[in-house]
Formats: structure tokens, C-alpha cells, sequence
């Protein structure tokens, strides 16, 4: 790293905007899942747009890589630098205005750096919700959450982050901005840009600021946790609430027993809503912004019908917005407990809806003739297909050991994902993670497609370098 250029950069950026002392930059450079450790000369914070493209010319003018970074919670080690220490980390989380809410365009302009939380937070204070949920919302920040179009507890109703954009600020590799704030619901000029950057995992631009969806606040909200017999119950359970009324499902939740246990282990003020621990857990959350909807007559009646039919064991509805809470903190502490329990390896992977339970099923029988003692941990949102088909290390074995089998472990599971028309990755993206199997799953055509659109864009691969991409 040419000193010069560090110098230039903290003219730029001013004291408080970059971070040279290892102390500083080594939470910078280790993943969530801590699957990487990297090492960087300097982490950037600009404040503004304009920081970020002065930035990005002086760096493309030094050939410099770039790693983008919001919160760091990707579970596949997206916004991570090499270990040669090369690349420079380029944080946004100082530029974390609200831009502008407006509740009648029904629109949130908003800057990548602010948390998920915040957005949810401006968008109820005006009345409205932002639709988009997921565990770690409290630390991811918006930039983080297209750029890898996030998923989540609420898709089943909503979509991912790519279904709630109308606009986008982005910084190319050029340090060229990008104005594409539109709030606009109707544009039909051209190729659809920001959709480009949302899913690219910051290998095309950085998105500094972004237009964002909402919708009307709901006016009740049910959420509804069951012990149910079987996966395929599960599913059952899923199908007759769509029927009912598929306009209300919010979320819809698989749970495994085993997952259930490792949070009731690990994580401190939980308990179980229910009388005893079950195989299958599911979790429903329904929810309407029509007045008088009578959600709570509705959840009942589909619940007491699937209980006469043995397609649920118990149930437990809760009575306030903290009840509510505390039964999705039970689904939310899957990661963390898991990660507690020890070394995990991780299949965020989709097939369709239909073709759940076989899957879990299927997966299972096929992690264990690979593996004695493997524990599966299935989990997540069988309302979209999405289940993470996570595999927990045997008990007696040591961590880096499974962890070394990684690969195998996924192309097995895997295999049966292909069996079903599925993806190997639903929600979490590629990272550095998974573009071994890009080739694999999206040779041919689609990827030479992508590789020519990275060219034309960052012909120097100056940008996120190391991911999506094999
Ligand atoms: C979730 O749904 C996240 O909680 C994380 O996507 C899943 O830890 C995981 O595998
Ligand atoms: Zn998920």
C-alpha cells in the first residue's frame, strides 16, 4: 500500500474518517460467522456521496480494490478483504441520514449506511411500514440489504429488497455518481439500472443512498406459535392460512425441535409458549392495514380446524406487542444459538414450497449416511421455499475438522436441492463463500452474461474483488 495514497485518502476523508490502526480495522475484517479473517490497511468512512466518489477516483487512479461494507452481518463473508491486506475497506455507516419520508408517495429516501432498524423506525413514525424484516436489522444497514437483496421473515408478503426499491444513488468504480433517486412508480425508460446493483453484492457500484418502498401500517397484527407434528403438517398448516385469506400472511415460520433446543440452551430469558417441546415448531404472523378485519377470528378458526385435524398439537397466540416479541425472538435466535452450539455449516437454499418437507427430509437421510452424528438443523421461511438446511458438527468432533468438509457437506445437500429445481443460495447471496459452485449452477450463458456486464462496469475488477464471481 503506497503511503501516498493513504495520505491522500485521509485528506479526503479528514480524522475521523479513516481507521489505519489495526485495532480499529480488524472488526472490519472478519466476517459475523468468523469463516474469514482479512486484514486491511485502512478502513474508509466518508460522510457523504461526494466523499465516497472522490474516493473511488483516487483509488481506480492507484489501481486500489475496494471491499464495500454496511454492517457486516453477511453470512457468506460478502463485505470481508483478503488476507494479503491489499484491498481497502470503504464503510458506510456515517452516511446514515433519513433523506425524506413521504406517506402519501408512500416512498423512504434513505442513506446506505443507516440500519434496517432506522428505516422500519422512520417509516412507522410517519404512519407506514417498510416491510423488509430480518434478524440481524438492528446491525444491518440498507446499503448491505440490496446490495445483497435481502430476503426474510416477511417475502412470503412482500418480496425481497429488490421488490422495494424505486431508486438508487450508486458511486461507480470510475467514482462517476449515478443520481437515480426516483421515487417514481411508473419510469419505463430503458434497462431497469438500479436493479443491476441490487444483488450484485457491491461488485458493480456502491449504492450510497437509495428510494425505498413502504407500505400502510398494519391496523392489527396476530402472531400465532404452534407445535406441529411433521414438516408436512407444517407446510398443511401454511396452505390453510394462504386459503383463508392470503392477503394477511405476513410471515410463516419452520422451526425444527432440535433448533428450539439449541435456543432454549443457549439463549438467557427465553421459554417455550407451550407445555411441552415438540418435533416441528411453526410460527404465523398474520397482519392487515383494513379496518375491522377481524384477524384474531380468523386465526383462531384455522387454528382450531388444523387442531381437530391433527395438523397441529398446540398452539399459543400472543396477547401483546410483547408476547409477540418474545415468541419471534425464539425464531430470531437461531443463528446465535447455533453458533454457540459450535461449528455450523450453513445451506441457505430454496426449492419449491410445495416440495418442502421432501426436501428436509431428503437432506437429512443424505447428511447422515455422509457423516455419523451430523446434526441437521432445518429453519426458516417455508412460506417462500427458503429453508436454511443448516448442519451442526457431531457432538465429539472437533470444529476446524467439519468445518474442513464444508464443501462436501454442501454439495450434498445441494444435490438434492437440484433434484428439486431449487437454488443453493435463496437469500444470503454468493460472497466468497459460493462462487465455487457458480459455474456449476449458472454456467453457460448466465454467467458469461455476468462477467460481461462486470467487465463493461469495472473493467479493472476494482470492486468487491473475490466475490460472486468465481
Ligand atoms: C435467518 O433467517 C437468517 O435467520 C440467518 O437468514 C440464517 O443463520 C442462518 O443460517
Ligand atoms: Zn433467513
Amino acid at each position: 500500500m503506497s503511503d501516498a495514497l493513504i495520505a491522500r485518502l485521509a485528506e479526503i476523508l479528514g480524522p475521523s474518517g479513516i481507521l489505519t490502526d489495526p485495532a480499529d480495522t480488524a472488526p472490519h475484517s472478519e466476517d459475523w460467522r468468523r469463516l474469514y479473517r482479512g486484514r486491511t490497511a485502512a478502513v474508509l468512512r466518508p460522510a457523504s456521496t461526494e466523499q465516497v466518489s472522490a474516493v473511488l477516483r483516487e483509488c481506480a487512479a492507484a489501481g486500489r480494490k475496494v471491499v464495500p461494507q454496511g454492517g457486516n452481518t453477511s453470512m457468506v463473508g460478502g463485505a470481508v478483504p483478503d488476507e494479503d491486506g491489499s484491498e481497502l475497506v470503504l464503510c458506510l455507516s456515517r452516511m446514515n441520514r433519513i433523506r425524506d419520508v413521504d406517506a402519501i408517495d408512500l416512498s423512504l429516501t434513505i442513506e446506505a449506511g443507516a440500519t434496517l432498524k432506522a428505516a422500519q423506525t422512520a417509516a412507522d413514525e410517519a404512519g407506514c411500514l417498510f416491510p423488509l424484516s430480518i434478524g440481524s436489522e438492528g446491525t444491518a444497514q440498507i446499503g448491505g440489504i440490496l446490495s445483497t437483496n435481502a430476503g426474510g421473515n416477511n417475502t412470503v408478503r412482500y418480496g425481497n429488497a429488490r421488490d422495494l426499491v424505486l431508486g438508487l444513488e450508486v458511486v461507480l468504480p470510475d467514482g462517476e455518481i449515478w443520481h437515480g433517486l426516483r421515487r417514481l412508480r411508473k419510469d419505463n425508460t430503458g434497462y431497469c439500472l438500479r436493479q443491476l446493483f441490487v444483488g450484485a453484492e457491491g461488485t458493480l457500484g456502491i449504492i450510497t443512498a437509495a428510494v425505498l418502498k413502504l407500505v400502510p401500517r398494519p391496523r392489527e397484527v396476530e402472531v400465532a406459535f404452534c407445535a406441529v407434528p411433521s414438516e408436512a403438517a407444517a407446510l398443511d398448516l401454511f396452505t390453510r392460512f394462504h386459503r383463508h385469506d392470503p392477503a394477511a400472511v405476513q410471515a410463516f415460520e419452520y422451526m425444527s425441535g432440535l433448533g428450539m433446543d439449541f435456543v432454549l440452551k443457549h439463549i438467557q430469558g427465553v421459554t417455550l409458549p407451550l407445555a411441552e417441546r415438540a418435533p416441528h415448531y411453526a410460527l404465523i404472523e398474520l397482519a392487515t392495514p383494513r379496518p375491522n378485519a377481524g384477524l384474531r377470528d380468523a386465526l383462531e378458526m384455522v387454528l382450531e380446524g388444523a387442531l381437530e385435524d391433527g395438523v397441529v398439537i398446540d398452539a399459543a397466540i400472543a396477547e401483546s406487542a410483547a408476547q409477540r416479541a418474545a415468541i419471534w425472538k425464539l425464531r430470531e435466535e437461531h443463528s446465535e444459538s447455533q453458533k454457540r452450539e459450535g461449528a455450523s455449516v450453513k445451506n441457505d437454499v430454496s426449492v419449491p414450497v410445495s416440495k418442502v418437507p421432501q426436501f428436509i427430509r431428503e437432506a437429512t437421510a443424505a447428511c447422515a449416511a455422509l457423516m455419523q452424528g451430523i446434526r441437521a438443523v432445518p429453519f426458516g421461511h417455508m412460506g417462500d421455499g427458503n429453508i436454511h438446511f443448516n448442519l451442526q458438527q457431531p457432538v465429539d468432533m472437533d470444529g476446524a475438522a467439519f468445518l474442513a468438509r464444508d464443501h462436501e457437506i454442501m454439495d450434498t445437500v445441494c444435490a438434492v436441492v437440484r433434484r428439486y429445481g431449487g437454488s443453493f443460495s435463496a437469500e444470503h447471496g454468493i460472497g466468497r463463500l459460493k462462487p465455487y459452485m457458480m459455474p456449476d449452477w449458472r454456467g453457460g450463458a448466465e454467467l458469461d452474461l455476468m462477467r460481461r456486464i462486470k467487465h463493461a462496469i469495472d473493467p479493472a475488477g476494482l470492486l468487491n474483488p473475490g466475490k460472486v464471481l468465481p
